[in-house]
């Protein structure tokens, strides 16, 4: 049996169109997400002592994982725990603004939501080649935008990630070729800000 499999998308293909399109969708959850996991559950069944740890587990302590498979996990984990959180971050509805306790976050620790698009607009067109921009919570609970490589996701350096844009050309380059600063704009109204809010709650609670 597989250890990991593709979670639900909970939203048609085109759901997202025009901002993003059917196509880029079933090519990204149905070929990509899944090679990923496919790749991270054949590199655990050369180590089936790890099946038991949480893929939060296996990322936020890389060290501990065996040589000849830490880069596997490194990358397949991260693209599994990646884009598991993007699908649920977007939205066909949804609040297209922060609310609650991270609204007040935003307006307090990052100079509010303007300020926050434009930070993290930035973040992730300056990404050199593949990579993420992140909205995470910090080791104090503090809000940071941040940016990572590849599949590297916020959890290996202690972070939590609350929101992600992949900038990975696969994610935009169907529709919008070498525009990602356009695929930015476009991707930034699909945010589902109830989503981010409570997770950005869960991780106040689990920390508090
Ligand atoms: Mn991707």
């Amino acid at each position: 049996m597989s250890r990991f499999t593709l979670p639900p998308l909970g939203y048609p293909f085109d759901a997202l169109e025009p901002n993003i399109d059917e196509r880029t969708m079933r090519i990204h959850y149905l070929k990509h997400h899944q090679t990923y996991i496919n790749h991270l559950n054949a590199a655990l069944e050369r180590h089936p002592e790890l099946m038991e740890k949480s893929l939060t587990e296996l990322l936020s302590d890389l060290r501990a994982i065996p040589e000849d498979i830490r880069t596997d996990v490194r990358n397949n984990g991260g693209g599994h725990y990646n884009h598991s959180l993007l699908w649920k971050i977007l939205t066909p509805g949804g609040s297209n603004r922060p609310v609650g306790l991270l609204k007040q976050a935003i307006d307090r620790e990052l100079n509010g939501y303007d300020s926050f698009r434009a930070v993290f607009s930035r973040a992730a067109a300056e990404q050199f080649g593949s990579g993420w921009a992140w909205l995470v919570v910090d080791e104090d609970d503090r809000l940071q935008v941040t940016r990572m490589a590849n599949q590297d996701n916020p959890v290996m350096v202690g972070k939590t990630p609350i929101l992600g844009i992949d900038v990975w050309e696969h994610a935009y380059y169907l529709k919008y070729q070498n525009r990602r600063a356009e695929y930015i704009d476009h991707f930034i109204p699909l945010i589902n800000w109830d989503v981010v809010a409570g997770k950005y709650e869960q991780v106040l609670k689990q920390f508090s």
